[in-house]
């Protein structure tokens, strides 16, 4: 009696598990024949009813209806789930044969693309690139810069203070006298980096970028840095640029220049970038006072020096023709994607 119903259990679970379509299925056959008041349970529970030489043959029927049909679970688990896995794949079949998106390439930004520009022009003639802080004290500045404290030529640049003593450097001259401390000559360093005073207007912008350049060394004069900015320019801008030394003041260097270069833009023949003229002031240079040499512990009986100081958001705004200095801080990725070389 009890092997018949052993019999009809098995042919009748293995038949349901053999229709089955989903684990969700199997699983629920699975509860109906091994859970706590599953079919197999409850023949199990039945045996204390079965006389005891009947027993192991009982037993041993029971367990082979349990392995069959646990194996025949077992099978169809497998075999459902890699059809699920087949299914799965080919419907997240990837076309490596598809041609991709365009991806978007960065860029530098103009006054890093400018800063990388110069100074690899500048380490290839044997400078060495320096930084200084931002935060300056007024010597540096200014008084080692042979500007002293209420001295009239302090009204050239508009500077911001911090406290009476410190402020955001409103040069890159600032470096001079603290490389001028550290080095023994000779020596040449570039410096590039932030400068800050209270300007604002289309080519004045209250942070800005320059770049200081220092040479200090026997026999220096006019004719070095006069070559040395030609070349300088021509790398940047192109061979055919003309550049106009002109006349200028500056307290650290005597005699002092300001230096244009024909407009990028027009060739010369005017524009509105360089505002009819032709040409464009770029930068401040000349030969290194021999105060500021003294004042730095250097001897200035035995070394001369040149210094140039480059306004590198002109350089950059010549460099890509922008007409206002605010689009290179508004971050506005339109312009950004323009400067893109
Ligand atoms: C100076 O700052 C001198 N330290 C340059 C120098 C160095 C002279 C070494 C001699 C020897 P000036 O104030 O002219 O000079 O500034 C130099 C350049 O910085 C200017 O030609 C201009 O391109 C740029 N510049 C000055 N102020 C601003 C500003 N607010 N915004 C953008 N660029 C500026």
């Amino acid at each position: 009696m009890l092997s018949q119903d052993l019999a009809n259990i098995k042919e009748e679970v293995l038949e349901s598990i053999e229709k089955a379509n989903d684990l969700k299925e199997l699983n629920e056959i699975r509860v109906r024949v091994f859970g706590k008041t599953g079919l197999i349970t409850n023949i199990s529970k039945g045996m204390r009813d079965v006389l005891p030489e009947d027993r192991p043959k009982v037993g041993a029927l029971i367990n082979e209806v349990k392995t069959a049909i646990e194996c025949k679970l077992q099978e169809k688990i497998e075999l459902l789930e890699n059809i699920e896995l087949n299914k799965k794949l080919e419907e997240e079949k990837i076309d490596i044969t598809e041609p991709s998106k365009d991806s978007e390439l960065g860029a530098l930004h103009p006054i890093t693309d400018v800063i990388d520009r110069l100074t690899d022009i500048c380490v290839d003639m044997g400078f060495s690139v320096v930084e200084g802080p931002e935060i300056e004290t007024d010597y540096y500045n200014f008084e080692a810069m042979n500007i002293p404290k209420n001295h009239p030529s302090r009204d050239m640049q508009d500077t911001l203070f911090i406290t009476e003593d410190i402020l955001l450097r409103s040069q890159t001259s600032a470096v001079q006298a603290r490389e001028m401390e550290k080095r023994k000559p000779p020596f040449k360093i570039v410096c590039p980096g932030k400068t800050y005073r209270n300007d604002n207007d289309a080519t004045h912008s209250p942070v800005f970028h320059q770049m200081e350049g220092l040479v200090v060394d026997e026999n220096i004069s006019m004719a070095d840095l006069k070559a040395m900015l030609t070349i300088l320019m021509k790398r940047l801008y192109g061979e055919d640029t003309k550049i106009r030394f002109r006349p200028s003041f500056f307290p650290f260097t005597e005699p002092s220049i300001e230096v244009d270069v024909s407009c990028p833009s027009c060739h010369g023949k005017g524009c509105s970038l360089c505002k009819g003229t032709g040409m464009l002031e770029l930068l401040g240079a000349g030969i290194v006072n021999p105060k500021v040499l003294e004042m730095s512990g250097i001897d200035s009986k035995k070394y001369r020096g040149f210094a140039f100081g480059f306004g590198l958001d002109r350089t950059s705004m010549i460099l890509n023709s922008i007409n206002n200095i605010k689009n290179l801080y508004r971050n506005d990725i339109r312009f950004l994607e323009q400067m893109k070389k």
